[in-house]
Order: C-alpha cells, then sequence, then structure tokens
C-alpha cells in the first residue's frame, strides 16, 4: 500500500466550531476556544499520523471582511488554506447561511479540490432544520459531500475520517512521524494566556491583546516562563491588570492551570503588561509576532 499524505484545511466562519473540530480530530488541544468571534489568528498545524497516512489538519481564523489590518493577514491565513489544500472541510451551523466573505463562496464553488460540507452544532437542534440547511447548502456548494456533526459531542466525526483518509493523495509524508504540529511550545502556551484573556475581559479588550513568552526555563520539577501581554493603548493596561491586580491575577491563575495540564508538569508563570501602540494596525509590527 502506497503512502498518502495531505492538506486538510478547515475554513468557515467565526465560532462555526472550526478549533472544537480540530482538537477533536487531533485529539489535543491545540486550538484556543471561547465563545467570541475570532478568537483563532493564525493558521495552526494538527498532524495525525498512522503507518501508511499523514493527515495535516490546518485550523485556520474564520472568515471575514477585514476592519484592521491584523484581519486582512487574518485573511491571508484563510486564502492561502484554500489554495493549498488537497481537501476542504468547509464548516457551518444550523443556524449559518452565508459566508461571511463573498469570494470565500465563490472559490469553494470555482475549487477542483473535494469539498466537505460540516453541518456542525446538530446537537443544538432538530432534523428538520438540519435538513434545511443541508438542502440549502447543496445548492449553494452542489460538488459537496454533506456531513451533519456535532464537534463538541464528537458526533458522526467518523464518517470525516474515513472519507478523508480516502481522498488523501498518494504522498511521502510532508513532517516526521513523531510531530504533532508545526509550531514551538511557546505559541501554544502564548494562546493559552489569550484563551484566558478571551474568556475574562470584554469588548475590544481581548482583541487589543498579544501575548508574547518572553523566557522559558525548563527545569527538572517546574518550567518557569515568563509571559509579557501587550495591548495598543494605555487605558487597556488598566483594565487588564484591574483594581489591585486581581484581574491579572486571576487570569494568571486560570492559564496556569491550564498550561500545566497540557505540559503534565508544574510550572511558574509571570506575567508583565506593555503597551505596544496601535499594534493591530502596523505591518511591522504585525510581521514581528508572526502574523
Ligand atoms: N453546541 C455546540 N457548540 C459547539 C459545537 N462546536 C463548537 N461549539 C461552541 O461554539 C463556540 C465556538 O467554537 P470554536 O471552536 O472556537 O469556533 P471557531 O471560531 O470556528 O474556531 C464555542 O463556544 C464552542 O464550545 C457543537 O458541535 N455544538
Ligand atoms: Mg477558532
Amino acid at each position: 500500500m502506497q503512502h498518502k499524505a495531505g492538506f486538510v484545511n478547515i475554513i468557515g466562519n467565526p465560532n462555526v466550531g472550526k478549533s472544537t473540530l480540530m482538537n477533536r480530530l487531533v485529539g489535543e488541544r491545540l486550538s484556543i476556544i471561547t465563545s467570541k468571534a475570532q478568537t483563532t489568528r493564525h493558521r495552526i498545524l494538527g498532524i495525525v499520523n498512522d503507518e501508511h497516512y499523514q493527515v495535516i489538519f490546518s485550523d485556520t481564523p474564520g472568515v471575514l471582511v477585514p476592519h484592521y489590518k491584523l484581519h486582512e493577514n487574518m485573511m491571508q491565513f484563510v486564502n492561502t488554506a484554500l489554495q493549498d489544500a488537497d481537501v476542504i472541510l468547509f464548516v457551518t451551523d444550523i443556524y449559518e447561511s452565508t459566508i461571511n466573505h463573498p469570494d470565500v463562496l465563490t472559490r469553494l464553488q470555482n475549487t477542483s479540490k473535494p469539498v466537505i460540507l460540516l453541518l456542525n452544532k446538530i446537537d443544538l437542534g432538530d432534523q428538520k432544520k438540519a435538513e434545511e440547511k443541508a438542502n440549502y447548502w447543496h445548492e449553494q456548494l452542489p460538488k459537496a459531500e454533506i456531513l451533519p456533526i456535532s464537534a463538541l459531542e464528537g458526533f458522526n466525526l467518523e464518517p470525516i475520517w474515513k472519507r478523508v483518509v480516502e481522498l488523501l493523495p498518494e504522498n511521502p509524508p510532508y513532517y516526521d512521524k513523531e510531530e504533532l504540529t508545526d509550531r514551538p511550545l511557546r505559541f501554544f502556551i502564548s494562546e493559552m494566556i489569550r484563551e484566558k484573556i478571551f474568556q475574562n475581559y470584554n469588548k475590544e479588550i481581548p482583541y487589543s491583546t498579544q501575548v508574547e513568552i518572553d523566557t522559558y526555563e525548563e527545569g527538572p520539577k517546574i518550567d518557569r516562563m515568563r509571559a509579557v501581554i501587550y495591548v495598543e493603548r494605555a487605558t487597556q493596561k488598566g483594565i487588564i491588570i484591574g483594581h489591585k491586580g486581581e484581574k491579572l491575577k486571576k487570569v494568571g491563575i486560570e492559564a496556569r492551570k491550564e498550561i500545566e495540564k497540557f505540559l503534565g508538569k508544574q510550572i511558574h508563570l509571570e506575567m508583565f503588561v506593555k503597551v505596544d501602540e496601535n499594534w493591530r494596525q502596523n505591518e511591522k509590527k504585525l510581521k514581528n509576532y508572526g502574523y
């Protein structure tokens, strides 16, 4: 049997469950998940290896019409993912009936790549609603295979696996078979902190925040790390820290627990808040932060 390998790219509007699905399929918590839109800012790879195949899943930012330079760069991740996919997993849910950006629908209609349309959050609706949506999407994307799923509850994910492996092209592995992702540990740690920021602050705060891991020292029993939280304005710094530092402390405790679970080891986490004026609008700063 020839070895199969390929890129299976997960695309869709914000909040439909792309990151939840990716983590389910990969079996690790690589992508952060919150109830807020635009949590995922990068393209994140999750690699699943078997003796006979290598599936490289990509989680991507939600499709949107850009308002910030950061958004433009986020959409760039989506566009590349549409281009280099061997299989496209287009995720929508039982409530949605549009794609936020018209170009993305056109590209899905015209692509020669196989598209599997996943109607997610089936756990929240009835059969009738799911059928309505399935009919609607069948008209929009006649070539797509449609599967109702619940990423959250792990419902109906087996057929995705089956089809994905069938559709994978014959290729040698692209990545080392031991590898789970292409990103360094520090990236995932900063993402876990960002997740807690999304969960603890409102309005523009989470969106104005960037997290960098400054130092990381591995120890035999405990790893020590220092994170810098960047915000766009001085007023936001005060909000992040909160009265007597209570708010930041809460974020720190929650993030530490998450990171310890991920690493399977105790950590010491130090956090600082700094202002980086209007970083979201500055191409050079965005590059620097990896966008
Ligand atoms: N009820 C339900 N909620 C889901 C499901 N999948 C994801 N969610 C929730 O939808 C929200 C957005 O999920 P996320 O994976 O971050 O979506 P993304 O923005 O597309 O990556 C989170 O609150 C998830 O818990 C599902 O199958 N059923
Ligand atoms: Mg996401």
